[in-house]
């Protein structure tokens, strides 16, 4: 068995007797009450996953195995000291859970590379979409056709144990994030530059390869997209890509079915789609302001407007988050180091200054700060990657990461499908109305 496949498996089978141990003995105690405002409000604050990758604190942000992002800047091991970490190795810790050593994530970075060939059908998938499709669309066609690669399908049609799932889980996972980057840029070249594809180059980075193949090539990008992929990799598993990921590999699906459901949950706008509208909403604001450089009050009339309109501001609110998000702040301090007056990232910081105050004074908003998706835009703006009906692609090769590590996870756990209950609204009411109410719904 390879070293990394080892390693996991040694660690992974010791949580995983865990986990059947307190689903043995424990099954009956009480760890939490549900209030139904909960139920009728997505869902929040329940605890109802067993997610080890990362964990959300609605204050201090994400930590992935423990380390905040801060940590991971300073801790995972670089290419150059200057740089940002390589992403392999925030796979391996979330894999693991330690952090690796610049050898063994350079051993990472090699085993994508062998691992990376896209089969032709893949390509001829996306070739056959129009061009109107939107990248994410094409994206996810291009995952589920690569399912005719999964060695966890043809395992499990052979009969193979069920303690064995993980291990044809881990491969297709592997296969499935070393491939990612090909097909993300084939998209990439295929609508914004001709059809003119660029072959990857096996020396370089997972990372550092997806800027080559999509046609950049200086240290500064790969730089960026280190962090991109860094801080877009997990948040948890209860946001909406890494549940469905999760949901859909409980049936066990294969995993390019999972990873294909956590992609088209987040071509959602109230998800990774906030990315794309970030930037068109900061366009749209230009125009109707006629200006580059709109003022605080200018600012503040578009916002309010927006709101009147019945639309969401985008890259602010979080289902959990009540404070700004850490993956914003690591951004700003990206943008602080590395970019002098842009004014797409200017626009960005004025936001930050003018909508909080906003969106409080409105009540009903629990976390008024920006997320994520408030600053990844002007930044790969700023670097030439203007075509932002792409941007949640990136966002996505990124998110493979988490929500596939835990999907072996799920395998050595011997996790069960998922089934909730539902009931009719009806029901619900009679909780609170008892049983009198005649109005059927
Ligand atoms: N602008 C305007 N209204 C907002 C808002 C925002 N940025 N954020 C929340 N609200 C509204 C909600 O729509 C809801 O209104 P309603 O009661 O009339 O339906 C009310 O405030 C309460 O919502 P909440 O409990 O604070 O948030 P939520 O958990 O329901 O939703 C989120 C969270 C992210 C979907 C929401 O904040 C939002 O729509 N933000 C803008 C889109 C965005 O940036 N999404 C990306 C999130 C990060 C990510 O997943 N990539």
């Amino acid at each position: 068995m390879e070293y990394i496949k080892y390693r996991f498996f040694q660690k992974a089978s010791k949580c995983s007797k865990e986990f059947q141990r307190i689903k043995n003995e424990h099954s009956d105690k009480v760890i939490a009450e549900i209030k139904l405002g909960q139920i009728l409000t997505g869902m929040k604050g329940i605890p109802l996953l067993v997610t080890d990758t990362s964990k959300l604190d609605p204050n201090e942000g994400i930590r992935f195995k423990g380390y905040s992002i801060p940590e991971l800047r300073e801790k995972l091991p670089k290419i150059s000291e200057s740089g940002e970490p390589l992403p392999e190795g925030l796979f391996y810790l979330m894999l693991i859970g330690e952090i690796p050593s610049h050898e063994d994530v350079m051993n990472l970075s090699k085993d994508f590379a062998t691992r990376a060939h896209v089969p032709q059908h893949v390509f001829d998938v996306i070739d056959a979409m129009p061009m109107t499709s939107r990248p994410m669309t094409q994206f996810s066609a291009a995952i589920m056709a690569m399912a005719t690669e999964s060695i966890f399908q043809k395992a499990y049609r052979a009969g193979v144990s069920k303690k064995f799932y993980w291990d044809s889980t881990y491969d297709d996972v592997m296969n499935l994030i070393a491939r990612l980057p090909r097909i993300a840029a084939y998209i990439y070249r295929r609508n914004f530059h001709n059809e003119e594809h660029i072959e990857p180059n096996p020396r370089l980075d997972w990372a550092g390869n997806l800027a080559h193949m999509m046609g950049f090539d200086s240290e500064d990008i790969r730089r960026l997209f280190r962090l991109y992929m860094v801080i877009h990799a997990d948040h948890e598993g209860g946001n909406v890509s890494a549940h469905a990921a999760h949901l859909v590999g409980s049936a066990l699906s294969n995993p390019y079915y999972s990873y294909a459901a956590a992609m088209t949950g987040l071509a959602g706008p109230l998800h990774g789609f906030a990315n794309q509208d970030v930037i068109h909403w900061i366009f749209q604001m230009i125009e109707d302001l006629d200006t580059e450089t709109p003022s605080d009050e200018q600012m503040a009339s578009y916002i309010k407007k927006t709101l009147e309109e019945g639309h969401v501001i985008p890259g602010y609110g979080h289902a959990v988050l009540r404070k700004t998000d850490p993956r914003f702040t690591a951004q700003q301090d990206f943008a602080d180091k590395y970019i002098k007056d842009d004014k797409l990232v200017n626009i960005v910081n004025q936001l930050y200054k003018v909508v909080p105050p906003i969106l409080s004074n409105i009540g009903k908003i629990k976390n008024p700060w920006p997320n994520v998706d408030a600053f990844s835009g002007s930044l790969l703006y700023h670097y030439g990657i203007e075509e932002y009906t792409f941007y949640t692609v990136l966002f996505g090769v990124s998110r493979s990461l988490g929500v596939l590590a835990s999907l072996i996870n799920d395998r050595v756990y011997g996790m069960p499908i998922e089934r909730p209950t539902s009931h009719p609204l009806q029901w619900y009411r009679d909780q609170v109305d008892g049983k009198e109410s005649s109005h059927k719904c």
